[in-house]
């Protein structure tokens, strides 16, 4: 096949995100929208990209296979000599970033936007990995950006016919240049490592009660992509049978759920694992990162308690066993759960900004073992993206060694550190120019002389003002920001963490009332959004 050199005109708005760039698919399909993104992705790696292996996969959702084939064509014309590709395009985040540190790939590229819903009118997204395996840092995002804003021609080899179905690989001769394509099994590489790293003997015990009775789990992939490796891993390898799991063929709408794996949008696993006899229930979103973790009658963990709880148990793992515990890492909204199990084991801790791209130089220089961020994203430096299916094998075999329950662990562990409450309220699609506003407003009053030690009532609740961010004296926390992976209008996140160390067992959500009330006072939110209420509470 020859080469074609295409001239295009630049679209604005392509700058990637908290996790790279995501749009409705209308906004994709636009004439050559896509091919200038692939376009300037390439261009951003500069002279590596002749002669490179990529990595190429996404979550299942509707256009992944029609932008793979893009991917195929532009990469062959531009000199790239090798990519790996999820059968069908079917690859989870974490197992990209386990692909491309195995085979040592220049990089990857991910075709996903994550928890967003999926279909023709919903939200795509296209994010580049590095060689690291992890999404790569604001530099390239940076750089990727200013290309965007200025390309004039994108290179592209439209005659490759490549079948992404079956398995094997295709070799092609471009303009006498050898291209080759490996499709690969999507799942192999990923439950191989998870072997590694996991004593899947004794989870399988576990499962299967071979000491007793048998602990019953309920796997829910939200019709996602994690469906064929949950398939794979527990019923192929852990024995569990097939009404352990449920919504396990990915689909390119994800059969019309919103696949983000908590209370909200994952209610149907919670009223199964509530009105079951289950042990156990874990959620993933739609490429397979993010993970909800809950127990018995629906005990729900939150995303800053389990990674606390991780964090105190590692040593049940046999790669930890084997490479040690080095520091831990939150992202900063997190509730500072896991900073208490830091000092008590004398680990160093990190709090970094949200979006998984900012733990991965710490993992790099070899100071991060375990993090996690409040929005159901926890996972290890055994690659660098979060990992759902990471976290809920984490949760097994920690409940396999202690032979204890979810909430029978949630309560020791409190006992024993104190408890972070926490919440998060999301503000969906609001208007962008007010909650700007708002948050200009609210860093002017921040900033003012006379916010540190401040008072801030509601009910009989008083919090004095101690620094920026904001933080109480008690240790307190509120946060607002606006988030970075919506695909349209602003969504206005508000996070409140408060900590407890004797009265651990109250309701999180009466618990943090006052405080809420301080946020809303403060921030004036619902004035700025016309909002009374949040679409989402986690
Ligand atoms: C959200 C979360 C953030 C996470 C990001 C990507 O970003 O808050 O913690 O890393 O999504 O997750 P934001 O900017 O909307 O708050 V995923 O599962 O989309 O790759
Ligand atoms: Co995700």
């Amino acid at each position: 096949p020859g080469v074609v050199t295409v001239n295009t005109t630049a679209y604005e708005g392509q700058k990637p995100g908290t996790s790279g760039l995501r749009k409705k698919v209308k906004v994709f399909i636009q004439e050559n929208y896509t091919e200038n993104f692939i376009q300037s992705i390439l261009d951003a790696n500069k002279n590596a990209i002749v002669g490179s292996t990529l990595v190429v996969g996404g979550d299942g959702r509707y256009l992944v296979k029609e932008v793979v084939d893009k991917i195929i064509k532009i990469s062959a014309a531009n000199g790239v000599a090798k990519l790996l590709v999820g059968q069908n395009g079917i690859l989870s985040t974490p197992a990209v970033s386990c692909i491309i540190r195995k085979y040592k790939t220049l990089g990857g590229i991910v075709l996903t936007a994550s928890h967003n819903p999926g279909g023709i009118d919903n939200d795509f997204g296209i994010k580049f990995n590095c060689s690291n395996g992890g999404p790569a840092p604001d530099g390239t995002t940076n750089e990727i950006y200013k290309l965007t804003t200025a390309i004039t021609q994108y290179k592209i080899s439209p005659d490759i016919v490549c079948p992404i179905d079956k398995i094997g690989v295709q070799q092609f001769d471009v303009e006498g240049r050898q291209f080759t394509v490996e499709i690969m099994d999507s799942v192999k590489d990923y439950v191989e490592y998870m072997q590694e790293i996991f004593d899947f003997p004794k989870i399988k015990a576990l499962i299967q009660g071979s000491s007793g009775k048998p602990f019953n789990v309920l796997i829910d992939s939200m019709n996602g992509v994690t469906g064929p490796y949950v398939k794979r891993i527990f019923v192929d390898e852990l024995g569990a049978s097939d009404k352990n799991v449920r919504r396990v063929i990915p689909l390119e709408d994800f059969g019309g759920a919103h696949p983000d794996p908590n209370l909200t949008y994952a209610a149907e696993l919670v009223e199964a694992v509530k009105n079951g006899d289950y042990d156990f229930g874990a959620a993933f979103d739609g490429d397979g990162d993010r993970n909800m973790i809950i127990g018995r009658g629906a005990f729900f963990v939150t995303p800053s308690d389990s990674l606390a709880v991780l964090a105190s148990h590692l040593q049940c793992i046999p790669y930890f066993q084997g490479a040690g515990v080095r520091g831990f890492a939150r992202s900063m909204p997190t509730a500072a759960a896991v900073d208490r199990v830091a000092a008590r084991l004398g680990h160093e801790i990190f709090e970094v900004p949200t979006g998984w791209k900012y733990f991965g130089n710490l993992m790099d220089a070899g100071r991060l073992s375990l993090c996690g961020e409040e929005s159901f994203g926890t996972g290890s430096d055994h690659v660098r993206e979060k990992d759902g299916l990471w976290a809920a094998l984490a949760w097994l075999s920690i409940l396999a060694a202690t032979s204890l329950s979810v909430e029978g662990i949630l309560q020791k562990h409190w006992a024993q550190f104190g408890r972070n409450y926490f919440t998060r309220y999301d503000y969906e699609e609001c208007a962008s120019d007010p909650c700007n506003e708002m948050m200009q407003a609210l860093e002017k009053k921040m900033t003012e002389a006379g916010f540190v030690g401040s008072k801030h009532s509601s009910g009989d609740k008083t919090y004095v003002v101690k620094g920026l961010r904001i933080i109480f004296e008690d240790g307190s926390r509120i946060v607002l920001r606006l988030s970075g992976t919506g695909s349209s209008g602003a969504t206005v996140r508000l996070y409140i963490d408060s900590y407890e160390a004797k009265n651990v067992l109250g309701d999180a959500q009466v618990m943090l009332k006052p405080l809420i009330d301080v946020a809303l006072k403060l921030s004036d939110l619902k004035r700025y959004t016309g909002r009374d209420a949040p679409t989402v509470i986690t």
